[in-house]
C-alpha cells in the first residue's frame, strides 16, 4: 500500500497520558490519523516493545502503520510497520539491512547539508523541522518557517511530512509548502479530544 503521509502522529508519554495512549492513538486514528510513531525517550526497550504489540493489535485493521521512534531493535522485535530515525540515531543502510526490504524507513532532516547526504534509495520518506519552535522537542535544531520549509521539501528526493509546532491552522501552508502533511505531537494528544484536535487539520 502506498504511504499516506497526510497526518502523521507522534506519541509523547506524557502528554498522550491524559486518555492513555492506547485510547488517544485509536481516537486520532478515527479522527484522520494517517501514520503513528511511537516516540518515548524514557522507556526500556522492553517498556517500548510492549507499547507497540498494544498499540498495533489497536491498529489492526485501519491500514495506519506504527512506526518506532529511534530504536532499531524495537521495530525488529515488536513487529511494527517501521522506524523513524535522526540524524545521530544511527546509521541508514544498517536499519535498512536489518529491517528489510518492506518496511518503512524514515529519517529527520533539519538543512539542506543533510538533505545532500542521504541516500534516497534505502528510505521512505522524510521529516522536515522543526518549522517552528517548540516545547515539546529539547535541543531541536533552528526553525526553518514555511519558507525554508518550502525550499526544503524543493530540494527533497522523497516524499516529506513537516514538523515542529504545528498546528490544525498551518495544515494548509504545510500542504502548500510541499510536504504530504504535518506530523505533530501535542495538538492531538494531550488535547481534551484527540479525534477532533486530528480532524481539525482536514477543515480546509
Ligand atoms: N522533532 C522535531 S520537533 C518535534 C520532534 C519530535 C516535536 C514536535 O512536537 P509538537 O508538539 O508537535 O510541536
Ligand atoms: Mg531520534
Amino acid at each position: 500500500m502506498p504511504l499516506d503521509l497526510s497526518l502523521y502522529l507522534v506519541t509523547d508519554p506524557e502528554l498522550c497520558a491524559r486518555h492513555g495512549l492506547v485510547e488517544t492513538v485509536v481516537a486520532a486514528v478515527r479522527g484522520g490519523v494517517s501514520v503513528v510513531q511511537l516516540r518515548d525517550k524514557q522507556a526500556s526497550d522492553g517498556e517500548m516493545i510492549d507499547q507497540a504489540r498494544r498499540l498495533k493489535a489497536a491498529l489492526a485493521g485501519s491500514g495506519v502503520p506504527l512506526i518506532i521512534n529511534d530504536r532499531l531493535a524495537v521495530a525488529v522485535e515488536s513487529g511494527a510497520d517501521g522506524l523513524h530515525i535522526g540524524q545521530d540515531d544511527g546509521d541508514v543502510a544498517a536499519a535498512r539491512a536489518a529491517l528489510g526490504e518492506n518496511a518503512i524507513l524514515g529519517l529527520s532532516v533539519q538543512n539542506h547539508d543533510q538533505l545532500a547526504r542521504l541516500d534516497p534509495a534505502r528510505l521512505d520518506y522524510l521529516g522536515l523541522g522543526p518549522v517552528f519552535a517548540t516545547s515539546t522537542k529539547r535541543d531541536h535544531a533552528r526553525p526553518l518557517g514555511f519558507d525554508g520549509l518550502a525550499a526544503l521539501v524543493a530540494a527533497s528526493p522523497l516524499p516529506a511530512v513537516a514538523i515542529g509546532g504545528l498546528k490544525a491552522k498551518h495544515a494548509r501552508a504545510v500542504r502548500e509548502a510541499g510536504a504530504r502533511g504535518p506530523a505533530v505531537v501535542s495538538a492531538i494528544c494531550g488535547q481534551p479530544d484527540p479525534e477532533a484536535a486530528a480532524r481539525a487539520f482536514f477543515a480546509d
